[in-house]
Order: structure tokens, then sequence, then C-alpha cells
């Protein structure tokens, strides 16, 4: 007598992460609106170039290296901070009625934070943005690899300029993940027009917000952390001209900008600048402008935040439950808010 057949068993196929590039940028050039903004930091009467346009392929990777060196303390101690919270932020976005998660990565960069954070807050879908589209295609079919049945969408797009996701994205039990103390980037009242965003009832259901911010300490930690013995940021920094170079068509010289970190106690924050080294004469298509010696371009701010000022903008911005974890010293805090 014939065995009965067994039924084959049915592989299930790794989903493969979507992509999807929200940027206006054609094949043939960069969008006319980032030469246009490029042209207008330049000629101003103080120069300066906004901080997303650090986040070329090799700015990426520059940034991930800054990232493990001893004085940027900031990556690791939030590591350490989530290290012993992710139990306690999983229950917490639990308690607030945050069922299916939908985690949204904001400048998922290689998307080693949000990794270790799934097995925990356990998502439904997981959606990376960043501004650098060929570094995040890897990086989320990586995540893809590791957590074979997640729906994954990855978004490549200027979130600075708007949060307005596509519709792929699921609406429910949507949670912004902004770790990295990124939102230190914007100035207090950009960074309270963006988290205003994430509370707006168009961006869906049950909205939570996880994110990792840097707190004010003493000034020599602070500026050491932005300029290393390495020189590692002096060359994250310079490396923004030979972007700009390729977006704008600029003939920059690298040689001759030197890499200063400032902390502005007034302001609570780092101003990093690129100053010209002689007097110089930069050219692009349809402009140009003249620097002596000295003179500076302004390219980040890193707005340092106590816990009552974070607190205090958040509640601003319409978040109505706030927890927060820190580190033994305070240096670095990772704060829960939802509505
Ligand atoms: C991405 N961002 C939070 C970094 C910071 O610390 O402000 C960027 C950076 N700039 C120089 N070093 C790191």
């Amino acid at each position: 007598m014939n065995a009965p057949l067994k039924r084959p068993k049915l592989a299930l196929a790794p989903a493969s992460p979507q992509f999807i590039n929200c940027h206006p940028a054609t094949a043939q050039g960069p969008a006319p609106d980032a030469a246009r903004e490029l042209a207008e930091g330049l000629n101003a009467v103080a120069a300066s170039v906004p901080p997303k346009y650090f986040y070329d392929v090799l700015g990426s990777q520059l940034f991930e290296t800054i990232t493990e060196l001893d004085e940027y303390y900031p990556t690791r101690t939030e590591a350490g901070i989530f290290d012993t919270a992710y139990q306690s932020i999983a229950a917490t976005a639990a308690s607030a009625g945050i069922k299916q998660p939908c985690l949204i990565d904001l400048g998922a960069g290689n998307c080693a934070k949000a990794t270790r954070l799934i097995p925990y807050l356990k998502p439904k879908q997981y959606v990376p943005v960043d501004i650098s589209v060929d570094f995040l295609r890897d990086a989320a079919e990586q995540v893809q690899t590791t957590f074979p049945a997640l729906d994954i969408v990855g978004i490549g797009m200027d979130f600075s300029a708007g949060l307005a996701l596509p519709p792929q994205v699921q609406r429910r039990d949507r949670v912004f993940f902004y770790p990295g103390s990124s939102l230190g980037n914007f100035s207090p009242d950009q960074a309270l027009a963006f988290l205003q965003q994430m509370v707006d009832p168009a961006q869906g259901a049950a909205r939570g917000l996880l994110l990792g911010i840097d707190l004010v300490k003493d000034k020599a930690t602070l500026e050491a952390a932005y300029d290393d013995a390495l020189g590692v940021t002096a060359a994250f920094n310079k490396n923004l001209l030979r972007h700009v170079n390729t977006l704008l068509g600029s003939d920059f010289d690298v040689h001759q900008w030197r890499h200063l970190a400032l902390f502005n106690e007034t302001e609570s924050r780092i101003e990093m600048y690129l100053q010209a080294q002689r007097n110089l004469m930069v050219h692009w298509p349809g402009g140009e402008r003249a620097f002596r010696g000295g003179e500076r371009i302004h390219t980040e701010n890193s707005c340092k935040y106590t816990v009552a000022s974070m607190t205090a903008l958040l509640r601003r911005a319409g978040f109505t439950q706030i927890s927060y974890w820190t580190d033994p010293k305070e240096w670095f805090a990772v704060f829960w808010a939802s509505v």
C-alpha cells in the first residue's frame, strides 16, 4: 500500500521592504529647491548651509564614525538608557493604548537603534525615513533580513520640510521614533512646530513619540564632543562643502576651510562653523560669493535641553502624558510623550 501523500510545506518567502522616494529631485540633477536654498544661504550676510546637507553617503558614514568616538558621548549614553528601559518603554506605550504600533523612525540612518527596539515594541509596521535615499535602502533591507515577517516601508524624504507621510504608512497607532538628539538640530521654535505636526490629527490616531535628547552640561565636555582629537567631526563638517559642490555646482576648495565648534551658553547650543582661512572667492552657476579670511559659514546648531525645558516644549506641542529615563550623570534623556 502506498503511503499517503504528504502535502508540501509552504515556504514563506521573506517580505521585501517597499521603498518610496518622496524627493522632488530628478535623475537629471538636484531639486531646484535645494540649489535655491543653498544659494540663498551662501548669499546671506551671515552665510549658512542647512545641516541636512551633511548627509550624503560619505557624510552619513562619517556621522556613524562620530558616534563611535570617545568624545561623542550622546550615542553610547542614549544606548545605555535604552538598554535599561526597553521593557518600561514598551509597557508605557501599551498603557497609552498603542496596540499595533507603526514605528516611524525619523532619520533612520543605519536603522540600528530601531533594530534593538523592535523586539520590545513589536511594531506591525516599521517605517524608516531618511534624507539619504541610497544609504537607507541598504539599511532597510538589512532590517528585513533580521525581521522577515515585518512590514517595512522605507521612505526617502526631507522630513524637516514637513511630516506628511505617503498613504502606504499605517494611520493608526503611529509612534514616532526620534532618537540621537536630532531634535536639537532645530531651533526651539522649529522643534515646537515639528512636534506639533506629530500631534496633528491628520497624522493618525493614538500618536506616541519616543525621543532622545542631549542635556546641558559643562562647556568642555560639550565642545570636545563636537571637535574630536581624530578630526572626524572636522571631516564631517568639511564634507558638507563637497556635497554643496555636487548639488550646486560650486567650486569650494575644502583645504581652505577650518572646522569650529563653540558652545553658546546663552542660547544653550553648540554652534558649528566652517571658517575661511584666507580671502576666498566661491563660484556656482548663476552666483558667486567673496569670503574674507576669518569669515564663517554657519553649518549647524545642536541645542541642549534640561529635563524641565524639554518637558515644557512637549507640553506646549500638545503632548499630555510625558515620562523620561536618564543616565546616572544626567547627560542625556529619553522621553516618551503621547496625547
Ligand atoms: C545628528 N545630530 C544629532 C548630531 C548632533 O550631535 O547634533 C550631528 C553632529 N554634528 C556634529 N557631530 C554630530
